[in-house]
């Protein structure tokens, strides 16, 4: 039971909650998750890297993909860059606090096997163009001018379940659709489907949609801590406001799901400090009580403590 809360900890749907128990049984479960290579590696993978460590905590074995062919097929660039990033993105995991058995793979390291493209070709088979264009939605770079590479890729990545025999698959809510067709695709070639646990996005600091590294609206984990307090001062934070704003996202889905509660220094004459739940926090928020300035210094200090063993590591 505590193993299981300590997993759902601000996630937003785990699909189902009852085959996690059963997972939970077996001697060393598998959880994994992918990622493109990317040039900086930011708050957002850092809340799924959280999630991680709690899954390593309660007994899982964890198996990171560095998803080079997915980087390439999504117009990433070529493939020596890719990998060049690919190198780097592994420091910053490890870097989080990833422990020593956790697994890097390089995606072409299998993905080119004549059993995975075998696999492929049979999944082709059985899914449809439509279902597999709508689960790259909010995955796919290019809207002009979809490629066939962009069909590819999700049936890529249901493949790499079979391959890195996976039981528990973790992703951003963007990741859903791909998942969805492994649970359903899955057992129709015969194998058993993951787990799903879906973690919240995060809005840009400039309010855009997604936190993204080719957009330039993100806090690095390894930003300075001056470039820190930069970044968020000059971030989208409305006041009163919770939906789409970036800076309560970073509150309630990475400072409150490894502190619990925030304390909040402001000034007596302002009010004095606060120490909040996430409950409270969205009240003190939503009334006006808590000015946008005094959380974004609290959330600016937050993110310098969690990030500095990561800025030590990587120097
Ligand atoms: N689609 C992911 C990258 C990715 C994830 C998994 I899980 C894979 O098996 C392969 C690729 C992204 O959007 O970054």
């Amino acid at each position: 039971e505590e193993k299981i809360k300590i997993a759902k900890k601000g996630t937003i749907e785990l699909i189902t909650e009852e085959e996690l128990r059963e997972k939970l049984q077996k001697r060393k479960p598998v959880a994994y998750i992918g990622y493109e290579p990317s040039g900086k590696i930011h708050v957002g993978h850092a809340i799924t890297v959280m999630k991680l460590l709690d899954l390593q905590r309660i007994g899982f074995k964890v198996k990171v993909l560095l998803a080079d062919y997915h980087a390439h097929l999504n117009g990433k660039g070529p493939m020596e860059k890719i990998e060049e990033m690919a190198e780097y993105n592994k420091r910053c995991f490890k870097a989080l606090g990833l422990s020593d058995d956790t697994e890097f793979i390089l995606g072409s390291s299998f993905q080119t096997k004549e059993e995975y493209t075998h696999k492929l070709y049979e999944l082709s088979l059985i899914t449809t163009l439509a279902r597999a264009k709508r689960s790259m939605a909010q995955i796919t770079r290019e809207a002009e001018n979809p490629k066939v590479a962009e069909v590819i890729y999700p049936l890529m990545q249901v493949i790499d379940m079979i391959f890195l025999e996976v039981d528990l698959a973790l992703g951003g809510m963007e990741q859903r659709k791909i998942h969805m067709l492994a649970r359903e695709n899955l057992p129709r070639l015969g194998y058993n489907a993951p787990v799903c646990m879906h973690t919240p996005l995060l809005h840009g600091t400039d309010g855009g949609e997604k936190m993204s590294s080719s957009k330039g609206n993100f806090i690095a984990v390894d930003d300075p801590p001056e470039v820190i307090r930069e970044k968020i001062k000059k971030s989208y934070c409305p006041m009163k406001e919770i939906k789409g704003n970036p800076i309560i996202e970073m509150a309630e889905y990475l400072i409150l799901p490894m502190y619990d509660r925030m304390l909040i220094k402001r000034p007596e004459k302002f009010g004095g400090d606060l120490e909040l739940g996430r409950e409270e926090l969205i009240k003190a928020y939503s009334s006006g009580e808590l000015h946008p300035l005094d959380l974004k210094n609290a959330v600016s200090e937050y993110l310098i403590e969690i990030f500095e063993p990561a800025r030590e590591y990587l120097e």
